[in-house]
């Protein structure tokens, strides 16, 4: 082992104890929300872990090290420093190498997460497909991640700047699992319904929390997707959101945003165009992820003690 892992003292002794833990990003912190309230709600994303039975791990770059287990005044540190670089996958081992602070995306998270032995992670919203990929070859490395990481990943869906409907045909060619809990229908982050129907229902937490286990010994090497939608009172429905998407979708065409920058850039222009509205959602849905998430991790949790911890 060459990368060292920097645990906070609450993560590790809950590792030790196979007490559950839940990882969550830190690129929501650096690239979601303006200071302070990004700092706040992070910290309040890792009290929802805590309120479903769990312990918050948020896992972010620094010194050299992955941090799994973000303490409040590294949280302090990341949401007031501009121009922490965005890491996903590729770009962690530059990152560690130079010791710079690098904001981890869901792929990067997810590559911590395993590394830490954190079998769950939430995050409100994964990348995904983007719309006009058949042109762009635009893919969130989110996705092939999740068929190298053994994560159980808890999330809302994923916001309707991307192609919802190409990014479970990649998830099913791939063979990741995408299990919706107490729900129908893939969600959209802050809509209930992205209108597609989920491969698969899922409404008790114990059995859900017997097919991760049951996909891994499996032999599976991958992600397995578990989706929660918005609380419906917090929602925006659909068609309130698609005129704005479409809008911020061909405003990037035109100024030729590219590569990383392309996500950040839409979903900064949605969130202008549904003002207020958006914010309250998108609050809401961090928090839902991590809370469920954090029961869920309990589950397993419970699960693998059951049957005597093996693997
Ligand atoms: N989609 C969302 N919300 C997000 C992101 C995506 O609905 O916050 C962020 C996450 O950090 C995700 C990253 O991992 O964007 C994906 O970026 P890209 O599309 O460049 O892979
Ligand atoms: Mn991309």
């Amino acid at each position: 082992m060459t990368i060292p892992l920097a645990y906070n003292e609450e993560v590790a002794d809950a590792l030790a104890e196979g007490r559950p833990v839940v990882a969550l990003e830190s690129n929501v912190i650096t690239h979601g929300l303006p200071y302070p309230d990004n700092a706040a709600t992070a910290l309040k994303v890792q009290d929802a872990v805590r309120a479903g039975g769990a312990v918050p791990a948020t896992v972010c770059l620094e010194h050299g090290r992955i941090k799994a287990g973000m303490t409040d005044v590294d949280i302090e540190r990341f949401a007031s420093a501009t121009g922490v670089p965005k890491a996903s996958c590729r770009d962690m081992a530059v990152i560690l190498a130079e010791g710079r602070m690098g904001a981890l995306t869901v792929a990067g998270s997810v590559v911590a997460a395993e590394l830490a032995g954190i079998t769950f992670f939430a995050s409100a919203g994964i990348g995904g497909v983007h719309r006009g990929a058949e042109r762009t070859m635009d893919v969130s490395a989110d996705l092939i991640q999740f068929t190298r990481s053994k994560v159980a990943v808890v999330c809302a869906g994923a916001k309707s700047i991307l192609d919802l409907a190409l990014t479970l045909e990649y998830l099913e060619t791939h063979g990741v699992p995408v299990v919706s809990y107490r729900s129908a229908d893939f969600p959209a982050f802050y809509c209930v319904s992205s209108g597609l129907r989920s491969p698969r229902r899922v409404d008790d937490a114990d059995v859900l929390a017997r097919s991760v286990a049951n996909h891994w010994a499996l032999g599976n090497p991958g992600s397995f997707l578990i989706t929660t939608p918005v609380r419906a009172e917090d929602a925006i429905p659909g068609h309130e959101v698609e005129a704005a998407i479409a809008d911020a979708v061909a405003a990037a065409e035109r100024n030729g945003v590219r590569g990383n920058a392309v996500t950040k850039y839409l979903m900064r222009a949605v969130d202008v165009a549904t003002e207020g509205r958006s914010s309250r959602a998108n609050m809401s849905v961090l928090v839902s992820t991590a809370e469920v998430g954090g029961s869920l991790a309990a589950a397993h949790a419970r699960y693998r003690e059951e049957i005597g911890n093996r693997p």
